[in-house]
């Protein structure tokens, strides 16, 4: 039987497709790979070490700092600063970004915006969480300490965008913008080997996934688009079925490959959304619309937004084409 390709393989195979890296971001990837694997170790153990709970801290969100999240961040930072390819990251986790203004990092090229551990208030309850990541080339002079204007660049000029999901299984899924591809963990020999080839999102699905608690706040185009899926048209598929994890990596996975749509809109509680724009928003709408699906604000495509702000929120459609257009003529219905 002939193994899977691993990971490490796939890059290296790949690399031609990158016409200017000389291997910068073949080991740029290599190294998120690496942090993505202690990482994997450690919430595999959660439930036992003491790292569970949250350390009273707060992140830049406001929100309790679990202490997996802390992990998450030294973890796939140190991993980035022993490479020489990356010159600054900017983190959920952290205010400000983060520059490696030394000799090693004086000729890097990239930058890369993350969410080093996302949906991290379900670890102690044992649901899945991830670690989604967003890579640029900088666009300041190379050699020069980098500026907040390296980050702020819209989501069309990412070189590579990914994540992991810490799942039933592990899966790092990324694109560079060839495709989709996907790699599952094993575990017994700690390699992540290819799993998903070419991914591609059904153009419609079955699946809707919202936070149905909040509906008293959204906006009269999102209540009529939910009130859509729960009406019953089986010439159209409906009612669909409602599936949130309250984990975008996981929802998010789940509906690429089995179709669907995933909506966090703006509300009271949430005025310009949730999520946001830079290291969550932007990497997943990259995926999306490399394997055939679409992100947009609910008005304007994801990836042409032009970021302000580095934990800029911005309210978020994405997943199956057909379906985010739906929801979109809801909003614009409602907008005349
Ligand atoms: P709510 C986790 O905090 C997160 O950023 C996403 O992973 C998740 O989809 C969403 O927020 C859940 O938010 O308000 O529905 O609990």
């Amino acid at each position: 039987m002939n193994r899977p390709v691993t990971l490490g393989e796939f890059i290296v195979e790949k690399q031609s497709e990158f016409p200017y890296a000389t291997g910068e971001l073949s080991q740029l990837l290599t190294s998120i790979r690496l942090a993505a694997k202690v990482v994997n170790r450690e919430i595999n153990k959660a439930g036992l070490a003491d790292i569970l709970g949250a350390i009273g801290s707060e992140n830049v969100q406001g929100e309790n700092q679990m202490k997996l999240d802390v992990f998450a961040n030294d973890t796939f930072i140190n991993a980035m600063r022993a490479m020489g390819e990356v010159c600054g990251v900017g983190s959920e986790e952290l205010e400000d970004f983060i520059s490696f203004n030394d000799e090693i990092h004086k000729e890097a090229k990239y930058v890369v915006l993350m969410d080093p551990l996302d949906g991290s208030s379900n670890i102690d309850v044992n649901v899945s969480v991830g670690t989604i990541f967003s890579i640029y080339r900088r666009v300041t002079p190379v050699g020069t300490p980098v500026q907040l204007e390296d980050f702020l660049q819209p989501g069309n000029k990412q070189v590579a965008a990914g994540y992991v999901v810490y799942g039933s299984s592990t899966m790092l899924v990324y694109t560079t913008g060839h495709g989709v591809n996907g790699f599952t963990l094993d575990p017994s020999i700690g390699v992540f080997c290819l799993s998903h080839p070419n991914m591609c999102i059904p153009e419609e699905g079955k699946i809707y996934s919202v936070n149905e608690g909040n509906y008293a706040h959204f906006h009269g185009g999102v209540k009529k688009y939910i009130k859509y899926c729960q009406e019953v048209d089986e010439s159209t598929n409906r009612p669909y079925t409602s599936r949130y994890i309250g984990s975008l990596v996981s929802d998010f996975h789940r509906n690429l490959l089995k179709g669907g749509i995933y909506i966090y809109p703006t509300g009271t509680k949430a005025p310009k959304g949730k999520l946001r724009l830079l290291y969550e928003c932007n990497p997943l709408a990259m995926i999306a619309e490399q394997a055939g699906g679409k992100a947009s604000d609910g008005i304007n495509r994801i990836l042409d937004i032009q970021p302000e702000e580095l934990h800029q929120r911005v309210p978020y459609f994405i997943g199956s084409p057909k379906m985010v257009e739906t929801a979109e003529a809801f909003i614009r219905a409602e907008e005349h």
